[in-house]
């Protein structure tokens, strides 16, 4: 076993590599890190490896990993599978994962972070900002959803539903509404092999296997 994730409970972003991980049935440590600590208290190796100080962080043959859709292309590449198989497939797979940093990853995450811990953190409107902007998210990834194909690319999971779903088991957290063609494709990966909710894969460091 060479794997080692260091992540948190709530987060999201941790969560897409765990479930990774686990569907992939990868064998691997995982260490939560309390990012409630200033970055100079957070344990080593973290400390030093955690390039922008943030979870999650893979560590891999001592080499370490970190950005979460970065970190689930390693994986598809490591593995041959989940988007791996092709240079096409993956390709595919990349764009989703350019599109969540930027869309899905950036408007849940942030209405889910707000109405969960800290409102006051965010300035007057900027939530309705984020709540129209994760509308027209929500209804981009339905969208692609339509045909009823199983998962993102096609009917074969990859590392594209592994990150568009990182906060998406949260939806009552953000206290956002979630169509049923995106409620069908969670459940859809919910019963993926070694899948599990976010707070259960990510509760407390352990060798997960
Ligand atoms: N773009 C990054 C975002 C990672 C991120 O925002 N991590 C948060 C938790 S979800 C974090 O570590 N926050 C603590 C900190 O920045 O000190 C990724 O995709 O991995």
């Amino acid at each position: 076993m060479d794997y080692t994730l260091f992540g948190h409970p709530e987060s999201g972003h941790s969560y897409k590599v765990k479930l990774a991980l686990e569907v992939a049935q990868i064998p691997h440590h995982y260490q939560v890190i309390d990012i409630g600590l200033p970055h100079q208290a957070r344990p080593e190796p973290f400390r030093s490896l955690a390039k922008f100080g943030e979870v999650p962080l893979l560590l891999h043959q001592g080499q370490a990993y970190v950005q979460s859709n970065a970190i689930l292309l390693f994986l598809a590449e490591q593995t041959g599978r989940f988007g791996g198989e092709s240079s096409a497939r993956l390709a595919r797979a990349r764009e989703w994962l350019f599109w969540e940093a930027n869309r899905l990853g950036l408007s849940l995450a942030h209405l889910r972070f707000a109405r969960r811990f800290d409102a006051l953190a965010y300035p007057a409107g900027s939530l309705v900002w984020f709540e129209r902007r994760y509308d027209a998210d929500i209804e981009r990834l339905a969208y692609e959803l339509r045909d009823g194909r199983r998962f993102v690319l096609d009917d074969e999971p990859s590392i594209a539903d592994f990150s568009l779903c990182g906060y998406l088991y949260w939806a009552d957290q953000a206290q956002v509404a979630v169509p049923p063609t995106v409620a069908a494709w969670l459940a859809n990966i919910s019963q993926l092999p070694g899948w599990a909710a976010p707070y259960t894969l990510l509760a407390r460091s352990a060798e997960a296997r």
